[in-house]
């Protein structure tokens, strides 16, 4: 069995990591500008990006069983995340699709918590990509996963997990049960939302727009 890694190792094998989300988080920024031209709109709203700890890394490891050595990088695909927010649920489409084509970024796996969200009731749609670098050493192939959501999701996602941090894993059920509540009417609003938007950037009038928010309502 491989040795399990120094402290130094795993800093090492991080800072590696770090160089992908800082790779990665200039890439997916720099799609905004020609997004907001193509649309009309701001698509993409923001980026958020980060590298896991050491300490985060181990406890992932030990929670699955796997020892803490070279296979680590292997088993544990999320060491680098980013987050691209977006403004609307059909903008999610539009962003998945464009990473999916790209050819500095292999898509490894995906999954669709938009369409099939969790128990919780968290939605994103995250995508997990191979990136090949420039390392001091040499290139290397790293995994990173991306998350992308609307900022309806985000806002659930951001308060949810902080309210979880804060019970650990003794949620009471009344408090799961009402933010689960709580993701549904998030997901309505983005819904509605989007209707909105579609009508609006049709030109309609504003008569017909204030029927379209009666309907809707
Ligand atoms: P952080 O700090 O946000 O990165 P696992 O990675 O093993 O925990 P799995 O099934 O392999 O789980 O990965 P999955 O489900 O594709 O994605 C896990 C990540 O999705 C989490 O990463 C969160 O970012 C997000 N996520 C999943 N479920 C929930 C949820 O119920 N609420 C919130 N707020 N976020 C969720 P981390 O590493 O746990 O956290």
């Amino acid at each position: 069995m491989p040795m399990e890694l120094t402290c130094q190792q795993l800093e090492s094998i991080l800072a590696s990591y770090r160089q992908m989300e800082l790779e990665l988080r200039v890439k997916l920024d720099a799609l905004r500008g020609p997004l907001e031209i193509k649309y009309g709109r701001p698509v993409i709203l923001f980026i958020e990006s980060r590298t896991k700890k050491a300490k985060s890394l181990i406890e992932k490891a030990r929670r699955y069983g796997w020892p803490v050595n070279e296979g680590i990088t292997k088993n544990i695909k999320d060491i680098a995340g980013l987050r691209v927010i977006v403004q609307h649920l059909d903008d999610i489409a539009r962003v998945v699709d464009i990473l999916k084509k790209r050819s500095d970024m292999r898509l490894v796996n995906e999954k669709d918590f938009v369409r099939n969200p969790k128990a919780s009731g968290y939605r994103s749609y995250h995508l997990i990509i191979e990136y090949d670098m420039y390392a001091p050493e040499g290139p290397i192939t790293r995994f990173a996963e991306i998350q992308v959501r609307t900022v309806g999701q985000h806002f659930w996602a951001v308060l949810q997990h902080s309210m979880m941090y804060k019970y650990g894993l003794e949620v009471p059920t009344h408090i799961s049960e009402n933010l689960r509540l709580i993701a549904e009417e998030t997901n309505k609003a983005d819904e509605k939302m989007m209707v909105m938007r579609q009508a609006v950037s049709r030109d309609l009038e504003v008569d017909e727009i204030r029927l379209y928010a009666k309907q809707l309502a």
